[in-house]
């Protein structure tokens, strides 16, 4: 089914718990959005309240035709204090796993989606060595609730929050163009926690991995010294760090040109998302590819979309961003599964604006209205739509 992509192809959406849940008071991002002076400029809130209206939300997604949703377990919820696990937030994520498999939709769950407790984070975060241990800790608690997953990932995109850390205390903004250094210690803690994760994840037997996202890093004529200098700490080592993983995930948007004195933005001339980023769907073929030629792995594509508010150029760009997979895999990449981003309107780290969603919801009532994008990519997961159409 789905367009020669085969029948094991893994189709579906995805999200993650601070981004759309709501109200996640424990977590260090809550802390940031309402600290005094914060340069947040707006706070997640309420979100689309999908801590209560997950039901609704799956039932959509499966409903359309697609069969497979990444969500994210919050640490902050499961562990609001050091050491002290809540059995009723267990339960919570417990019963989101059994509304999965009533709609028949299988979850691929991630563990860390750029969020920690705050008690974490107020004690030396990823910067601590015992951040290992921790994370190490959750990741036991929570085990029991992974062997209905097909997949999972355990930290989302290392390499962003490297960099989100770097930039935090270097003051700098993380954006397309311009990325932070990222913090050395944090990498390799991020990495350290990765491998005991894994190794814990293992005990069930169920594939991990993790979803590094490269911004697709590409050279002026003498640039290209540049550009491996700048992209080996940037994406690099976190692809290498996935070479004894099950399969390796990928999580791109756009690219990014290198000229001799390093990154810059994509010119005034070109068409831009909500974020700011350049409009290139093959952005994520090349990213699995690259995630491929490093490990060796399978990939996956854990998330992939676009920030807009016309929604007919979001089908436009999912449709060019997966005929560019198709044919990478035609050329023989073993690609396992595509999932979208996101599967509803979302909180983009600060703001509500830039709209990655196959679903819309009101921010007063809630109500969810599936976009025609959502329509469009199921009936392609069906096999009753070609990309070629
Ligand atoms: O919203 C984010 C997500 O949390 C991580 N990957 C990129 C998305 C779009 O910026």
């Amino acid at each position: 089914m789905g367009d020669d992509f085969g029948d094991d192809f893994i189709w579906g959406a995805a999200t993650a718990a601070h981004q759309i849940e709501g109200n996640n008071v424990n977590s260090d991002w809550w802390v940031r959005e309402h600290a005094p002076g914060t340069r947040i400029p707006e706070p997640s809130g309420d979100a689309a309240d999908s801590y209560h209206r997950y039901a609704e939300d799956i039932r959509l997604l499966a409903e359309a035709g697609l069969t497979s949703y990444r969500f994210s377990l919050e640490w902050a919820r499961i562990e609001p204090a050091e050491g002290h696990f809540s059995r009723a937030e267990l339960d919570h994520y417990r019963r989101m796993i059994a509304c999965c498999a009533d709609h028949g939709v299988t979850p691929l769950i991630t563990l860390h989606h750029f969020t920690s407790p705050r008690w974490f984070a107020e004690d030396g975060g990823w910067l601590d060595e015992r951040s290992v241990a921790r994370f190490a800790r959750y990741v036991e608690a929570v085990l029991p609730l992974l062997d209905a997953a097909s997949h999972v990932f355990t930290i989302n995109e290392p390499n962003i929050l490297a960099m989100m850390i770097g930039g935090e205390k270097g003051d700098e903004q993380l954006q397309a163009g311009s990325l932070p250094a990222p913090d050395p210690v944090a990498t390799a803690n991020l990495i350290a926690a990765h491998r005991r994760a894994v190794e814990i994840v293992r005990r069930v037997g169920v594939p991990v991995g993790w979803p590094v996202a490269p911004q697709q890093f590409f050279a002026d004529p003498g640039a290209e010294e540049v550009l491996k200098a700048y992209a080996y700490p940037r994406e690099i080592v976190f692809l290498e760090a996935a070479r004894d993983d099950d399969f390796v995930a990928v999580q791109a948007y756009t690219r990014t040109r290198i000229t001799v004195d390093g990154p810059v933005p994509a010119p005034e001339t070109v068409e831009r998302t909500l974020t700011g980023w350049e409009y290139y769907p093959p952005a994520i073929a090349e990213a699995a590819r690259l995630a491929h030629d490093v490990t060796g792995l399978p990939v996956l594509v854990s998330e992939n979309g676009i920030a807009t508010a016309d929604d007919a150029r979001r089908i436009d760009y999912t449709r060019d961003a997966l005929k560019a997979l198709r044919a990478e895999m035609v050329a023989g990449l073993p690609l396992l599964g595509y999932l979208h981003w996101s599967l509803l309107d979302n909180y983009e780290w600060g703001s509500y604006t830039p709209t990655f969603g196959l679903i819309s919801w009101d921010r007063e009532t809630f109500e969810r209205t599936p976009k025609p994008s959502l329509a469009w990519l199921g009936e392609v997961a069906r096999g009753v739509r070609s990309l070629d159409e």
